[in-house]
């Protein structure tokens, strides 16, 4: 079993590319699952296999405990590290080869908090892979660029799994913006000599992106289905490092 966590900021896109991802496997013929670890979903554009929901209701939580949204999702997220083991069991049930895993919108609730990472690892097989989707139009700036690959980072320490990143609303930018994205993370000093810091957060800046940290980004649309195939490639590629091997159909 190969579970595939999509990890991002509220509104990136993460359910919409969930599901085109998973409609676009379909018609490539691929068995793949489709799981919701969002409580606080209150519309899903996809039919999961498995849902957070049927478990903790972010919404029933409110009511109940007379909370807030925000305590209200952080308290089924907690609550939902009891439910681990039997969503586990259910994939393993369902018994697709892949899931492709939907988390909740505010990626703080969940990412930073330790039984978001806690959930991630219990639902975890032997192969895992988070995609970290990012918003193209907020990634168009050098502001936007570099925050992105800030915060994909700290995913990346946060999970400690091999991460793939996905712009996703590629068809929302000009081509001129697709091009300065592609040379901020080719070339950094590009982006390092026109942006707007004091030198003592240039350098740090500088030396994240000289270490790798400006990873390369992966143009997608969940809209239109531009990259799907790209990204379906990269999560193949990971499962198999680089072998010719292919997920069972
Ligand atoms: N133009 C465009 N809009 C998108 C795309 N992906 C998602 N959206 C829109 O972005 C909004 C947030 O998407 P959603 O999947 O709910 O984000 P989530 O909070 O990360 O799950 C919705 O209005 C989607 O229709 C895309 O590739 N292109
Ligand atoms: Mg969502």
């Amino acid at each position: 079993m190969y579970t595939v966590f999509f990890i991002g900021t509220a509104g990136s896109g993460k359910s919409t590319l969930v599901s085109a991802l998973s409609t676009w496997m379909d018609d490539q013929g691929y068995d793949v699952g489709v799981v919701n670890l969002d409580p606080a979903a209150e519309y899903l554009p996809y039919v999961p296999d498995i849902d957070i929901r049927d478990r903790v209701s972010a919404r029933k939580i409110m009511k109940q405990y007379k909370l807030g949204p925000n305590a209200s999702i952080i308290a089924a997220v907690d609550m939902a590290v009891t439910e681990a083991e039997r969503i586990k069991e259910e994939m393993e049930v369902v018994g697709a080869p892949i899931y492709l895993i939907d988390t909740p919108g505010q990626m703080e609730l969940f990412a930073f908090r330790q039984s978001g990472a806690y959930l991630i690892q219990k639902l975890s097989d032997v192969h895992s892979l988070v995609v970290y989707v990012a918003d193209a139009v907020y990634v168009q700036s050098i502001d936007g660029f570099t925050t992105t690959m800030l915060l994909a980072l700290s995913s990346r320490i946060r999970f400690k799994k091999p991460q793939i990143l996905a712009v996703n609303k590629a068809d929302l930018l000009p081509e001129e913006a697709l091009t300065n994205i592609i040379n901020w993370a080719e070339d950094p000093d590009t982006l390092l000599d026109s942006i707007d810091l004091p030198t003592y957060d240039k350098e740090i800046l500088r030396s994240i992106a000289n270490m790798g940290g400006f990873v390369e980004p992966l143009f997608v649309s969940a809209k239109t289905g531009e990259g799907l195939d790209k990204l379906y490639y990269q999560i193949q590629l990971h499962y198999t490092g680089g072998e010719d091997a292919q997920l069972p159909p």
